[in-house]
């Protein structure tokens, strides 16, 4: 049986075909897409119809190719919505999670509740664009209107099948979930002022949510589809396809954000935890993701964009390796690089406003955003190691950044841990797992992994012995000295 993966992430989006054959995974990319969120009338939308019409674009590509017959699963980031009326149609546009509408929300909200009882309910990192602050901004009046909240994943399994459910690893992302409970949370839902009744039943990840509706879609040729929810938090399926084993490993997931954690059986929720933003979201089978969100490439993808383009990403790497490394300390997590209006500008103005040097061309920006990607990556792990009181041994690199063996060796360097990358399409593979899982083809998450390591190449980078507790420290000097503001 062939599976196909729908794997959207907030820069690319793409259709892979999976299936095992002599007892390997093999993957076909049938169709891949750019995704971006546009500025209109002073806010920030996604384009959900062209992302819908990508899937049944690539859908009807899976067709062409002799597929007659699949299951179909979707993935996509995390926190952004749909409201629904009555009739099941589309309330808004979607606004994207790097709109600026919640910038000041959580002072708001953590006035009327304090974060220790948020974090104590619900042991969710604050992000300033958590589905609850979003939804706290929502027009009320919408709001009112609204019969069902979708996150977007699961709109886009109504829109094929016409049945409603909430996920659970990516509803976990709205810090509306209770994690004793495991239900939401009738007190926090007062407080944004949205019934329980407004959203769908919760579900876990392996659950069937239906047969995909041809006759919605006479323009498109398409297979017989049976939808299967699957993790659908992206970075939930990445860490389902991640091929970690053991106690001792933790991951990266390098995209547009950089998820750096580990995976557990029970929540950390201590005052260390929430002092230092670290989250506990659900994943597949009952596990949680103790990470923490790090601005990642999403950095590179806005210089890259405002260099118009003019150079790839293996270019900009090539670029920095020419650079003299570690001119700058700059703290990417920083809020103002949620989303400036101009990336390469407000990089140069924080090396102004800190008296640092100012990265000029495209291989100096470059060399700042790995150097620092790879600083902020190193202290991530000596934080994880210290909270949850387990040594780490291997870091596995996965997702497009997991291509970049320049940073996967600046990390490995700066960490002292051996880094493996790959695979890089570990999303995708993860949602095609919790697929073969749900058609019992394959028994549990270990068995998944273990058909990961038997198919797919994973190169090592081990540590170069070098100074990196001198840069480290440097670092964190500049960190303490300018008591910036951290999301
Ligand atoms: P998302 O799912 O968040 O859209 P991806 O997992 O597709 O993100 O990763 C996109 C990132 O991967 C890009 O920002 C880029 O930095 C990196 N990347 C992809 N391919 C390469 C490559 N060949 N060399 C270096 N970096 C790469
Ligand atoms: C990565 C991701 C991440 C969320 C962010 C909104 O794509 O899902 O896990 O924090 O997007």
């Amino acid at each position: 049986m062939i599976h196909i993966a729908v794997d959207i992430g907030a820069s690319s989006g793409r259709l892979v075909a999976g299936e095992i054959k002599n007892g390997k995974l093999t993957i076909k990319d049938i169709h891949r897409f750019s995704n971006g969120f546009e500025k209109k009338d002073g806010t920030y939308y996604w384009d959900i119809d062209y992302i819908m019409n990508e899937i049944l674009q690539g859908l009807s590509v899976a067709k062409s190719l002799g597929f007659e017959e699949c299951t179909v699963g979707i993935d996509t980031w995390a926190v952004d919505y749909v409201l629904l009326d009555q009739n099941g149609d589309r309330l808004q546009d979607v606004v994207t999670y790097r709109d600026h509408r919640t910038d000041k929300t959580i002072e708001k909200l953590t006035n009327l509740m304090s974060k220790e009882e948020i974090y104590r309910k619900t042991g969710i990192q604050f992000l300033p664009f958590n589905t609850i602050y979003q939804l706290f901004e929502e027009d009320q009046e919408l709001l009112q209107n609204t019969d069902k909240i979708l996150m977007i994943p699961d709109y886009l399994g109504y829109r094929l099948t016409g049945n409603a459910v909430t996920e659970v690893t990516n509803a976990s992302t709205t810090q509306l979930l209770n994690i004793d409970s495991r239900a939401f949370d009738e007190e926090l839902l007062e407080l944004i002022s949205v019934k329980k009744e407004q959203f769908a039943a919760l579900i876990e990840p392996g659950t069937e949510l239906g047969l995909l509706k041809h006759k919605w879609f006479p323009e498109y040729d398409l297979p017989e589809c049976k939808i299967i929810t699957v993790a659908s938090h992206d970075t939930a399926s990445a860490i389902v396809g991640t091929p970690g084993d053991g106690e001792n490993w933790a991951y990266l997931s390098s995209g547009t954000w950089s998820l750096i954690g580990i995976e557990n059986h029970k929540p950390f929720i201590d005052s260390y935890a929430l002092a230092d933003n670290y989250t506990n979201e659900w994943g597949a089978f009952g596990t949680f993701r103790f990470l923490k969100n790090i601005m990642g490439l999403w950095i590179l993808q806005e210089v890259r964009r405002k260099l118009n383009g003019d150079f790839s990403f293996e270019q900009l790497v090539e670029e920095a390796k020419q650079v003299q490394p570690f001119q700058q300390f700059i703290n990417f997590n920083d809020h103002r690089f949620l989303n400036p209006v101009n990336m390469i500008e407000e990089i140069q103005e924080y090396c102004r406003e800190t008296n640092q040097s100012v990265p000029e061309s495209a291989g100096e920006l470059a060399s700042a955003v790995f150097n620092n990607l790879a600083i902020i990556y190193a202290i991530a792990l000596e934080d994880l190691e210290r909270m949850t009181s387990k040594q780490i041994n291997r870091v596995h690199i996965v997702g497009g950044g997991a291509n970049n063996e320049f940073l996967n060796q600046l990390t490995a360097n700066l960490s002292g841990k051996t880094v493996y990358a790959g695979p890089s399409e570990a999303t995708a593979i993860g949602n095609l797992i919790v697929q073969l899982i749900a058609n019992k083809e394959l028994e549990h998450i270990e068995s998944g992994r273990q058909l990961i390591k038997d198919s797919f190449k994973i190169k090592s980078f081990n540590p170069y012995p070098d100074s990196k507790e001198d840069i480290i420290r440097q670092f964190k000097r500049m960190l303490y000295s300018q008591n910036r503001e951290e999301i």
